[in-house]
């Protein structure tokens, strides 16, 4: 990305992982690095355009003629939305992805970054889970309709590449949470809505809080700002069509109950958690390796997990009244 001036559109720029990132590029601006000098970043939301539709995703692309894009827009849910959705996960984000990389095809972008999901490898795999698995047998039923969607960018990025050259390639994060993250009760991810529940429950001095299913899955999570970093290395560094796993080490999987009892903390709540067994519990496990991530970018230094629940706490506190709730 060093030739010239870059002009890079961020889709999907006005959620949790655009926001992350249009933070780090703020921060390049302050610092003014040589990459805030030819960089022109675009942060996108679908009030600019809504990507389901293929005339106004061409005249987004049209209006700002991006030389680079990280695709991140999509419809986006935890567990619960994913499994009373499936059909519609499923065809927005065809619909999405297919609009977004046929007009980056079609407008000669020179490299598109999309993004997929852990959640969306085989159900039935062995562990630790890495790039080359991603089509290796069903994906959990919980979420097939994001999962087949997202492994469809997959196969749009290999077949543009072979057939035009394209460099298209696509991340693998891990479950991602930050501030700006979505604390809607229908639609949140585990963190945000246990964020947000937990501080209802203060509010209105309630002694118990009820966490969703046993407690007992296994999650890799990996705070936005991060995956923001990793983000906006990829774009500049990362030139293959195979994807990449963007996560915090296995060894940093935790269970939903750590993960709760460490937002108790964060909050001070002075209530007993309780567990709703009846609630789904999802894919026990879904453990990817970072070995790839890690033998090209050695020095990668994550945000502590237990600094950024505090962080985030903290940022939801402070910005209710203006999160998606
Ligand atoms: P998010 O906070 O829900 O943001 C979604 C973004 O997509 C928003 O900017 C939204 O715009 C935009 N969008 C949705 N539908 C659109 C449409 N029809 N046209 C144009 N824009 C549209 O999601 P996120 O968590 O940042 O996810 C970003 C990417 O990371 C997604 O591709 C997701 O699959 C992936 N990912 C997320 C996680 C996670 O745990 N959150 C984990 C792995 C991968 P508006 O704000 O205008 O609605
Ligand atoms: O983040 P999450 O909703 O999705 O986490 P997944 C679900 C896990 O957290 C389950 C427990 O074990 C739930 O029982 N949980 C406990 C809760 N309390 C709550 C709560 O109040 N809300 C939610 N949402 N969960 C998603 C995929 O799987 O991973 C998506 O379905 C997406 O497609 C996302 O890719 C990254 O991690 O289970």
């Amino acid at each position: 990305m060093t030739e010239g001036n870059s002009v890079i559109i961020v889709t999907g720029g006005s959620g949790l992982v655009g926001q992350a990132i249009k933070a780090v590029i703020e921060e390049e601006n302050r610092q003014e690095t040589p990459h805030s000098k030819n960089e022109t970043w675009i942060f996108c939301g679908s009030k600019d355009g809504d990507l389901r539709d293929k005339a106004q995703t061409d005249a987004l692309f049209e209006k700002y003629k991006p030389t680079h894009v990280i695709h991140l827009a999509a419809m986006v849910g935890g567990l619960f939305h994913n499994m009373a959705h499936n059909l519609d996960f499923f065809r927005e984000n065809m619909a999405i992805n297919d609009n977004v990389l046929n007009a980056s095809y079609r407008n000669k972008v020179k490299k598109v970054v999309s993004c997929l999901s852990t959640c969306i490898f085989p159900d039935k795999t062995t562990y630790p889970i890495d790039e080359t698995m991603v089509h290796n047998g069903p994906p959990h039923t919980s979420n097939y309709g994001y999962s087949y969607a997202k492994r469809m960018i997959d196969v749009l990025n290999r077949g543009y590449h072979e057939m035009h050259g394209c460099t298209f390639t696509s991340v693998i994060p891990c479950n991602v949470f930050g501030p700006h993250d979505n604390f809607s009760l229908e639609s949140s991810h585990v963190i945000p809505a246990l964020i947000r529940r937990m501080d209802d429950a203060m509010q209105k001095g309630e002694t118990t809080f009820t966490v969703m299913g046993s407690g007992k899955p296994l999650r890799q999570f990996i705070y936005s700002l991060d995956l923001a970093r990793l983000f906006v290395w990829v774009l500049r560094n990362y030139d293959s069509v195979e994807p990449i796993i963007l996560s915090v080490d296995e060894s940093d999987e935790v269970t939903i109950s750590t993960v709760a009892e460490m937002i108790k903390k964060a909050h001070s709540f002075p209530g007993e958690i309780v567990y709703d067994t009846a609630k789904a519990d999802g894919q026990y496990k879904k453990t990817a390796s970072n070995n790839k991530l890690r033998s090209l970018y050695k020095d990668f230094k994550f945000t502590p997990f237990e600094q950024a629940i505090h962080d985030t706490v903290a940022w939801f506190k402070q910005n209710r009244e203006h999160a998606r709730t």
